[in-house]
């Protein structure tokens, strides 16, 4: 209860942040999601996902043997996991993604949420393709500047590939199409994530599973204790991500890429405050 306690008190810091930047931005947001830019999927573009579950947090941890085993001809696999929950007012979904010894070739490296399962035996092309709900396709590649004309589940083209040569990758962003609500297209806490190659082969899959289930008297169980309600998928006026990355200066083979993706106009107050919603949720997890 002491941890939930502190966790109230980061949400309610991270609600004040949001108020607080927010009145700051007096302007309107300077673009929309719709109508700019061309309409790619076949039930048009994505559509910003509101009303995600707070707390509820799903991950993805990778196995420790590759699906492509000339990957890592000595042994060994990728390290590490996706990690997803809403920010605190439910307009999209803070991910994390933090990997180490990815593969020495084969870069720059792709990711994306497939919509099906691994099964038990990690059968990677059993994850058909990605998360796809408004039927893109994967042609022509991503605008990462128009996310919402994207595939939902193609993360890697909407927030950057992973560089080669290096030992570990870490980027964290808030992604506005996919949706820890059940029952939603752009669900994906059923689903899982590859990690490819350049040219697509699959290196290594795992599957999402739910870690934390949010609201309710008790953390302790990993049993939903959440309202399943399913949200509505509709268009907001505010998009506009921006993207930084920072590469280390120093020598080190291990030091890590990091990139952070935040949101634009009103939405980057949202994105400070769903970092630290989220570090308070993988917290308490601990
Ligand atoms: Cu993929």
């Amino acid at each position: 209860m002491r941890l939930s306690s502190g966790l109230s008190l980061v949400l309610a810091a991270a609600g004040s942040q949001v108020a607080a930047q927010t009145t700051l931005s007096s302007a309107p947001p300077s673009t929309t999601l719709t109508p700019e830019g061309p309409v790619t999927g076949k039930l048009g573009n994505a559509t910003v996902v509101e009303n995600n579950p707070p707390g509820v947090v799903y991950q993805a941890t990778f196995p420790d043997a590759p699906f492509f085993k000339a990957a890592y001809p000595d042994g060994g696999n990728i390290k590490g996991s996706v990690t997803a929950v809403a920010n605190p007012d439910g307009i999209g979904i803070m991910f994390k993604v933090k990997w180490s010894n990815l593969p020495k070739a084969g870069g720059p490296f792709l990711y994306h949420i497939h919509v099906a399962p691994i099964p038990d035996d990690g059968n990677c092309t059993a994850a058909l393709a990605h998360l796809d709900p408004f039927v893109r396709g994967e042609d022509p590649a991503c605008n990462k500047e128009l996310p919402q004309t994207c595939q939902s589940g193609d993360l890697s083209g909407k927030y950057g590939t992973i560089p080669e040569g290096k030992d570990e990758f870490e980027a964290s962003y808030v992604d506005l199409f996919t949706s820890t609500t059940e029952g939603l297209g752009s669900f994906f806490g059923n689903r899982s994530i590859v990690f490819h190659y350049a040219n697509k082969t699959r290196v290594s899959c795992a599957n999402f599973v739910k870690v934390a289930s949010g609201e309710g008297p008790s953390h302790a169980s990993t049993e939903s204790v959440c309202s399943s309600t399913a949200g509505a998928a509709k268009p907001t006026g505010a998009s506009n991500l921006t993207t930084t990355l920072t590469a280390p200066t120093g020598t080190s083979p291990s030091a890590p890429t990091h990139v952070s993706v935040a949101a634009a106009t009103g939405l980057r107050a949202t994105a400070a405050a769903g970092l630290i919603a989220f570090a308070a949720a993988i917290m308490f997890m601990l």
